[in-house]
């Protein structure tokens, strides 16, 4: 049995209950026994026994976090819209453009005629700025393609991004993101196939989880509600696009059904503030779409804080509300815009995250769970919010491993 010990580093280990002050540890250790940490503390206090014959790693006073987690991404699509940032800048809305058949479904014609390698290859570039800045585990959702193959396409791409790069990756099938052209004037019979459409991608094993999009440019209460039956009879953890635009009471539905997350909720209200309570589901924020529609509602975060509902923190990686590949920019924007502490925010991009996937083995420096980690330029964790156009990670290590660094990819 051999170990590896990182050493001479500070500790951000994010540990629960230890929210105070990030679960600092000075001059902690990490002994990493293959795959997993075996032990986090004090350097001072590991026991002799890691020593013996362990590999030792100096990581020259860098401070320590646990991997990041992107938590909401539409990382996976054709094309892209600056023409349609162009057009809301001479005017338009988000709204407009989306409902004049441009927005989400101009990415579905594009994502469409793209093939799977295009697709790879464009997705990559996104995924390696994650990783850059320490991203050890996301999420990526379907939700271009709305129809069983091109979903199924994307939803392959997904998996093969995992199979190709040092990262996990959560899939979660978005079919019920918007209509497609071909039902233009059904959207229930679109609801119906989107339902059918859960069961073969299962056994494909291209999902993990199902979301929907439950607001007046996405569909209903009760059409959001077929696609989380499915889902329950097969299942599949759900989670939801709530509350972005509108209250459409869409928290507190996915809280009956155990979701794993609410995100956006702009117009969440007091009543889907208490059910999201309850049923345990965490509150993704996304400062990325925020930022970029220029929303003036802001999400409630006291109500959040009062009724203890964790909040993660995502990048919401899309072409249309948030063409944005940085989730140090979104610990950022989670402080400036929406007054989330340092703290917060960086349980937001690690634990919470974790948790908002179901994960129960990352998300934090803990004795057993996956070593994945980030050594960082800098001396405080606040820093990593603080700062904004830099990138001070030193190295990820991934599943016990130095992760290589990503080269540089540029657009042309
Ligand atoms: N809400 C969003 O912010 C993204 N999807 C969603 O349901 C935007 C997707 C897009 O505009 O392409
Ligand atoms: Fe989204």
């Amino acid at each position: 049995m051999s170990f590896e010990i990182w050493e001479n580093a500070r500790l951000a280990t994010m540990q629960e209950g230890q929210d105070a002050n990030y679960g600092l540890i000075e001059d902690g250790a990490l002994v990493v026994e293959g795959e997993r940490l075996a032990w986090v503390g004090m350097r001072a206090e590991m026991p002799a026994q890691y020593r013996h014959g362990a590999v030792l790693h100096d990581a020259h006073h860098a401070l320590i976090t646990p991997g990041l987690i992107d938590c909401h991404t539409h990382l996976v699509y054709g094309g892209h819209r600056a023409n349609e940032f162009e057009l809301r800048l001479n005017g338009a809305s988000y709204e407009d453009i989306a409902r004049a058949g441009g927005g989400i479904k101009s990415t579905v014609q594009a994502t469409r005629l793209a093939t799977e390698a295009q697709l790879f290859e464009a997705a990559t570039k996104r995924l390696t700025n994650l990783l850059k800045e320490g991203v050890t585990t996301l999420e990526v959702k379907s939700g271009y393609g709305l129809s069983l193959a091109q979903e199924a396409k994307c939803l392959r791409v997904a998996r093969q991004l995992a199979q190709h790069h040092p990262v996990q990756i959560k899939n979660t099938f978005l079919g019920a993101h918007a209509v497609p052209p071909e039902f233009q004037d059904n959207p229930d019979a679109y609801i119906d196939s989107v339902v059918a459409m859960i069961e073969p991608l299962k056994a494909e094993g291209l999902i993990d989880a199902v979301d929907a999009f439950c607001d007046r440019i996405g569909f209903t209460y009760s059409q959001t509600e077929k696609v989380f039956k499915e889902a329950q009879r097969l299942n599949l953890p759900v989670k939801l696009h709530a509350e972005q635009l509108t209250d459409s009471h869409g928290a507190s539905l996915a809280a009956q059904y155990g979701a794993l997350s609410c995100d956006h909720l702009e117009w969440l209200s007091e009543e889907g503030a208490a059910a999201m309570s309850k049923a345990g589901t965490v509150a993704v924020l996304l400062p990325g779409a925020f930022y970029f529609l220029r929303e003036t509602k802001l999400p409630p975060i006291e109500l959040l804080r009062q009724h203890q509902v964790p909040m993660a923190i995502s990048t919401d990686s899309n072409p249309g509300s948030s063409p944005c590949t940085s989730i140090l920019l979104m610990l950022n924007m989670a402080c400036t815009f929406m007054r989330l502490t340092p703290q917060e925010a960086l349980a937001g991009v690690t634990r919470i995250a974790a948790q908002a996937l179901g994960l129960k083995d990352r998300g934090s420096l803990n004795a057993a769970q996956r070593a994945d980690f980030v050594l960082w330029d800098v001396k405080h964790p606040a820093e990593l919010a603080y700062a904004f156009g830099s990138n001070p990670c030193l190295s990820t290590i991934w599943g016990g491993r130095v992760r290589e660094t990503p080269s540089v990819q540029n657009h042309h």
